[in-house]
């Protein structure tokens, strides 16, 4: 994919004042700390445009950015899973939760998850909820760099076995943002969802 444009237009509080224009959004959610700012840096080639932060929790927000004046990636707060976790309780937890089931823009959600952990059972929630909310999901790999190419062969196969039967083996995209690995691979699967005709009459 090749970025012309990228412009960052807000952070969000609350889900009413997500931008609402006709054009796709993309969501990027995960655990804090997972790489989603890192990630969301390196699919648009900019150094330091989504914050990034070593410091669990850092973003609270709905961040947006507007790519190529064609569709919004969105930075989703740490812990965007524990939205359907009903025992879970937090400020942003509804705010996420709401965005993405009643968004009517939300197109689909890249779900990352640490290649040197498990698959938790938030996780398993959450890819069960977006089953049930019918919104497409990509399970992305993050940080394949912290393992050596052995290993990490082996856990991706790991986490290959794991993932429920509905997520397609082809569907899990290993990336480094450190390394630069994995970004056109990922733009490759989920830029058919993210086409679309310009919308009339918009300035
Ligand atoms: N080794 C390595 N570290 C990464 C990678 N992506 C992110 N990090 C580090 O992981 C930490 C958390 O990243 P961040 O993007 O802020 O995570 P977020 O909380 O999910 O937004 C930072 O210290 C990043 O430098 C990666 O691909 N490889
Ligand atoms: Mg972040």
């Amino acid at each position: 994919m090749k970025i012309n444009t990228v412009e960052f237009i807000k952070s969000a509080a609350e889900f009413a004042q997500a931008p609402q224009d006709g054009r796709p959004h993309l969501a990027v959610a995960g655990r804090s700390n997972v790489g989603k700012s890192t990630l969301i840096n390196y699919l648009l080639g900019r150094r330091s445009l989504a914050r990034t932060s070593g410091k669990p929790g850092h973003t609270r927000l709905l961040n947006f950015f507007l790519v190529n004046e064609a569709f919004y990636l969105v930075d989703l707060p740490g812990y965007g899973y524990a939205a359907v976790d009903r025992q879970t309780r937090g400020e942003w937890g509804p705010m996420v939760h709401n965005y993405l089931e009643g968004h009517p823009d939300v197109k689909a959600l890249l779900l990352l998850l640490d290649l040197r952990r498990e698959l938790g059972a938030e996780e398993a929630r959450l890819m069960d909820w977006l089953g049930k909310a019918a919104l497409p999901f990509f399970p992305v790999l993050t940080k394949i760099d912290k393992l050596k190419p052995q290993a990490r062969a082996k856990k991706i196969r790991v986490w290959r076995e794991h993932l429920p039967p509905e997520v397609m083996p082809g569907a899990l995209s290993p990336v480094s943002s450190l390394l630069k690995i994995g970004r056109e691979e990922l733009w490759a699967k989920v830029s058919l969802l993210l086409a679309q005709e310009p919308a009339d009459g918009e300035s």
